[in-house]
């Protein structure tokens, strides 16, 4: 294969910069097409390097002058940045370059969205503003001029001074680059305010373009909890005098955190009962925490360089899952969660695209915003709170904050603190931070003379560039049940640190029923023989709700395995089993829902896999259909019991118990559909004041193969709402027919459809790749559709392309002919003129591995 993919950047070459940078100015004179951005930068020689080679990062800039300490320079310039004799002293840099925000398509750097001046300096977008030394280890001082007729004009920190045609801002605490931010157009603001703890008042700020004015309450909200939960549960405080969050239509990602100057997805901000699914609210909630946490895990202590990224991410990814499980229920967020890391970070640690939570080389570091660095990299602290205990954690982040607040930080830093704290000795668990891969975790268990002993055999399988791995210390939280479903052991915490280990328990007067990795205390795959009447039992006894729930989630998975492989009929034993769960009124809805929710197909592939097979998408699709049809037969009445039980009464609250009901609620009503034509969501539809209720209704309808009306109705109601119209795209894309792939070139001919808002691509695209059946469709329209599409969306956005790919990572499960067909349509884009480096670098690791 030829060597598209440009040049690797390893860890282990990391040096500090020959010049830090004590302030900077910068004024923006903005234009559409000529942008001028002048900086002043001061510059001084960094004690702890011995170079003083002078290199300033800029890209696709016009650079119009450059003067060091008065006197004009001019530089060498390349495609990365530019390099200039520099005194070894303090001096001071001026230049002035010209940039096209109106021509950004990538939404890096600055850009324009719908008229609004936006930036996306994370990871290195800072470059594509002015030269700078765009690099997590130079922090400096900030302050920045706008100038422009526009009425809104932010940057960050707190505001100076303002006139017609100029606004000022100061950020008095030392950031880097990627945390700047700067925003100007014609919005509106939703205000708030914050009182401190210790007594300093905060304006806050949600920023939206006229119009959606009404859909920022439930942020403001989030954002005032946030702030008050990180004060009383870590002890933070803001240090600003305003916080301000801006919506964008156009953004590659979720949202960022720039400091005191949020940018949002509208997509991840804006919320109304009309428009917003109880999962969005909920979502709105969790990202305004992660990015408002961020101010202490990122931006006070951020990270020496980008391989340190799970340093901020990983903890910022588990603060806000301890936020949300405390302002919702904790099993249902831990259980989510688990569904979530298995259906993204186990599928990428079983592929090509592997890695280790802190990578040790990448090409283009936008493609390491991945599952495992957030998502792995939250399990792995919750694995260290769990193994040093809640007090340790606790003072082992006071230290953290105090040693490290203002510093760019490594991951050795931050274990440090955790050993000066405890006297742990953490040169095996650092393994979860190098070591790519899910290990597996075998058990056996004994019962002998009273004595029940379980025996642990962990193995991680081959990942990229990492054939041999070490065992790992793996904590396994373990319950014991008594025959009649009693607790005869509580949650206790085994330390699994050999490649095999036992563990007894004396005292029993009979054998137990072992309740293994309760909480999912661990990133690992369990493999546990285990009977059904076994399964079941621990679903109706269990006192722990996750390893509850896992055993319904194993129960279904054996019977829609035997259904796979052996042509069994759906299990009678399984269908008591969900009714006695639907009976249990003690339950709470939504875990209730969870427990009827089967496997996904991806997950039924992959269980596949796992067995020795190949998968069947097709076949798959139609076993797991045929098993939610039995539910509905064998379930019916109590179906609909709970259908009537669950119906919210009076306006719409999006809180987490009526949540709770309506999940329940509308899970019984897509089973239901399945048996009345659909005349019971069709009701639910007509009455419908709220997005979940109307969402879920459709979603029924098309079930049930009656949504034609439905789907017209929905669109001449919500066609001028963008957010709404994602989801009427996505359901589309999503819904699994044998043309499915014709159905989604269709959709790209709907005048909505734009390959320029990433929203919307991955309303198609994304839900289309997550149809299994439709996507894998063997005649490879499917891949080939995907593949015409990511290769247009390329020349315009290439790290949204990018992420898409990710669509391909499981290409090697398939058969000859799928994998025939996935390589070509690889080896298609690949090929292309002139292909970025972000996506080059995923194509060439699908294909290579
Ligand atoms: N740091 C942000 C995520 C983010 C990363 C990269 C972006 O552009 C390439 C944008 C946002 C977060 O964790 O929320
Ligand atoms: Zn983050």
């Amino acid at each position: 294969m030829k060597d598209l993919t440009g040049k690797t950047i390893y860890l282990k070459d990391y040096a500090p910069p020959a010049y830090l940078v004590d302030e900077v100015h910068l004024t923006f004179a903005l234009a559409p097409e000529a942008t001028r951005v002048k900086s002043r930068i001061r510059f001084r020689p960094n004690p702890d390097s011995a170079s003083r080679d002078f290199f300033l990062h800029g890209e696709e800039l016009t650079l119009i002058s450059a003067v060091i300490d008065g006197a004009p320079v001019t530089p060498k310039i390349t495609e990365e940045g530019l390099t200039c004799p520099a005194p070894d002293a303090p001096f001071t840099w001026e230049a002035e370059v010209e940039i096209a925000p109106a021509r950004n398509t990538a939404l890096e750097g600055l850009y324009m969205s719908n008229g609004m001046y936006c930036t996306q300096c994370e990871a290195e977008g800072f470059r594509k503003i002015t030269y700078y030394p765009d690099r997590p280890d130079v922090m400096s001082v900030f302050t920045v001029r706008i100038e422009s007729d526009l009425p809104v004009m932010l940057s960050n920190g707190n505001p100076g001074d303002s006139g017609p045609g100029f606004a000022e801002w100061h950020d008095p605490w030392p950031k880097p680059a990627y945390l700047f931010a700067l925003v100007a157009g014609e919005l509106v603001n939703h205000p708030g305010s914050f009182t401190t703890n210790s007594g300093k008042d905060v304006e806050l700020n949600v920023w939206v373009r006229p119009g959606d004015e009404g859909k920022c309450a439930f942020a403001m909200e989030s954002l005032k909890k946030s702030m008050k939960w990180d004060e009383e549960v870590y002890g933070r405080e803001y240090d600003l005098d305003i916080f301000n969050i801006v919506a964008v239509d156009d953004f590659n990602m979720g949202a960022m955190e720039n400091k005191g100057l949020n940018i949002f997805n509208s997509a991840a901000v804006l919320a109304s009962p009309e428009t917003s699914t109880d999962a969005n609210f909920e979502r709105i909630e969790a990202i305004i925490a992660h990015e408002y946490f961020h101010n202490w895990t990122g931006n006070r202590i951020t990270c020496r360089d980008w391989f340190q990224l799970c340093l901020k991410e990983g903890l910022t990814v588990f603060r806000d899952a301890q936020f949300t499980a405390d302002m919702r229920s904790e099993p249902v967020k831990r259980i989510t969660d688990v569904i979530d890391l298995r259906g993204r970070q186990f599928r990428e640690d079983n592929g090509p695209l592997a890695h280790p939570v802190r990578p040790e080389s990448f090409v283009e570091i936008n493609n390491f915003y991945t599952a495992t660095v957030y998502e792995k990299g939250a399990e792995v602290i919750g694995m260290l709170k769990r193994l040093v205990g809640d007090e340790a954690y606790a003072k082992a982040l006071d230290l953290y904050f105090e040693r490290h607040d203002g510093d760019a930080a490594t991951i050795e830093d931050w274990l440090q603190v955790f050993k000066d704290t405890t006297g742990r000795d953490l040169s095996q668990f650092k393994l979860w931070y190098s070591q790519a891969g899910t290990p597996r975790v075998a058990v056996e268990e004994t019962w002998e003379d009273g004595t029940f002993t379980l025996t642990f055999r962990q193995s991680t399988p081959p990942t990229p560039g990492q054939p041999d791995k070490a065992p790992r210390v793996i904590p396994i939280a373990v319950g014991l049940l008594g025959p009649n479903g009693d607790e005869v052991q509580e949650t206790t915490l085994l330390e699994l640190t050999q490649a095999e280990q036992s563990f007894t328990f004396t005292g029993l007067s009979a054998r137990p029923v072992p309740s293994i990795l309760r909480g999912f205390s661990a990133p690992v795959i369990l493999d546990r023989q285990s009977s059904n009447a076994e399964r079941a039992f621990l679903l109706a006894h269990d006192t722990d709700p996750f390893c509850k729930w896992e055993a319904g989630r194993a129960l279904a998975r054996d019977v829609l395995l035997r259904m796979l492989n052996d042509g069994a009929a759906p299990d009678r034993d399984f269908l008591g089993a969900l009714a006695a769960t639907l009976a249990d009124e003690s339950l709470d809805p939504a875990f209730v829902a969870l427990v009827l929710a089967l496997p996904s197909e991806d997950d039924l592939a992959q269980a596949q896999v796992d067995a020795g097979r190949v998968p069947d998408p097709q076949r798959i699709h139609e076993v797991r259909e045929a098993m939610l049809d039995a539910m509905a037969e064998a379930l019916e009445a109590p179906l609909r019991r709970a259908y009537d039980a669950h119906q919210v009464p009076g306006p719409y609250s999006p809180d987490a118990d009526a949540a709770a009901a309506r999940a329940l609620a509308n899970t019984a009503l897509m089973l239901l559909s399945r048996r009345d034509g659909g005349a019971l969501a069709q009701a639910q539809y007509d009455r419908a004041d709220n997005m979940t209720q109307q969402l879920a209704a459709l979603s029924a309808l098309l079930t049930a193969g009656a949504g034609d009306d439905a789907l017209r109705a929905f669109e001449a109601q919500w066609k001028d709402d963008r957010l709404v119209m994602d989801k009427w795209f996505s359901l589309q894309a999503a819904h699994a027919a044998p043309d499915a792939a014709a159905t989604v070139a269709r959709l790209t001919e709907h005048p909505a459809f734009t390959m320029k808002n990433p929203n919307r691509f991955r309303a198609v695209f994304g839900a289309f790749a997550m149809n299994q059946a439709g996507f894998h469709h063997a005649s490879g329209d499917g891949y080939r559709l995907m593949g015409d599409w990511l290769i247009r969306l390329d020349r315009l956005n290439p790290q949204t392309t990018a992420r898409m790919c990710s669509a391909f990572q499981t290409w090697r499960r398939y058969d000859a002919d799928r994998q025939d067909m996935i390589r070509d349509t690889l080896r298609r884009i690949i090929s292309v003129d002139g292909l970025s480096r972000d996506t080059a670098e995923m194509i060439g690791r699908i294909l290579d591995a």
